[in-house]
């Protein structure tokens, strides 16, 4: 791949820190409450995935209100974010502040773009605010992953084409979103998840930024 980057942006959960686990219990908790078996299986498939969609995924058939569905939302997230009062800088993924200190010295402009309405509580937590130019979350578009939005918004915002981004993302829909924007795609995770990515590392640990930025 031939291109001279500008900036990178980063997806937070999966990425920069684990809150997938926090988003299992939350919705495990409420699943129960609402008599739905829900395993970490069953969660896998909510990786990037907007909060209403992955009610709509954990309901499947079920007739529900929207009231109803309102009122769960709102459940879900209340138990989510006692575990996101919990974050702390030591939550940073093995590899990511090292990433992003290497990049930001390099000059690179770094950004966040999560599907998530809590990714602002959570980055302030882990204590790496200053690192960003600019923050993008689940209040910053109408169109969530796989829809390119969110990240084509991102660029505007760093004042950067979207030819110039990379974005690190480690869901299947978010890979599809940097690929639709016109991005360079890192994708964390297994093949089957983050195949589609101009690159692709197990681990934010694995990732080889020589490999990356030799590449114009
Ligand atoms: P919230 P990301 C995503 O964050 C999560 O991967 C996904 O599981 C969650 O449903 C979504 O945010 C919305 O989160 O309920 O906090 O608004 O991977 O895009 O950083
Ligand atoms: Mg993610």
């Amino acid at each position: 791949m031939s291109k001279e980057y500008k900036a990178f942006i980063f997806d937070l959960d999966g990425v920069i820190t684990d809150t997938a686990g926090f988003h299992f219990l939350a919705w495990k908790r409420l699943a129960e409450e609402e008599g739905i078996t829900f395993t970490r299986k069953d969660n896998e498939q909510l990786r990037g995935v907007s909060r209403r969609k992955s009610l709509d995924l954990i309901l499947k058939n079920r007739e529900v209100s929207e009231d109803s569905i309102e009122e769960m939302m709102a459940r879900k997230n209340r138990y989510y974010q006692d575990y996101i009062d919990t974050i702390t800088p030591e939550d940073v993924l093995p590899g990511a502040k090292e990433i992003l200190d290497d990049l930001k010295n390099k000059g690179y402009k770094l950004a966040v773009g999560s599907a998530s309405k809590n990714a602002k509580p959570a980055i302030e937590n882990l204590n790496i605010t200053d690192m960003f130019e600019t923050i993008s979350d689940g209040f910053s578009v109408k169109n969530t992953k796989p829809a390119p939005d969110l990240f084509i918004h991102t660029a505007e915002k760093m004042g950067v084409e979207p030819v110039s981004c990379a974005v690190f993302e480690d869901a299947e829909a978010g890979i599809e979103a940097a690929l639709a924007a016109g991005m360079t795609a890192i994708g964390i995770g297994p093949e089957e998840r983050v195949g589609e990515a101009h690159y692709r590392y197990d681990q934010v640990k694995d990732v080889n930024l020589s490999e990356i930025l030799s590449e114009k």
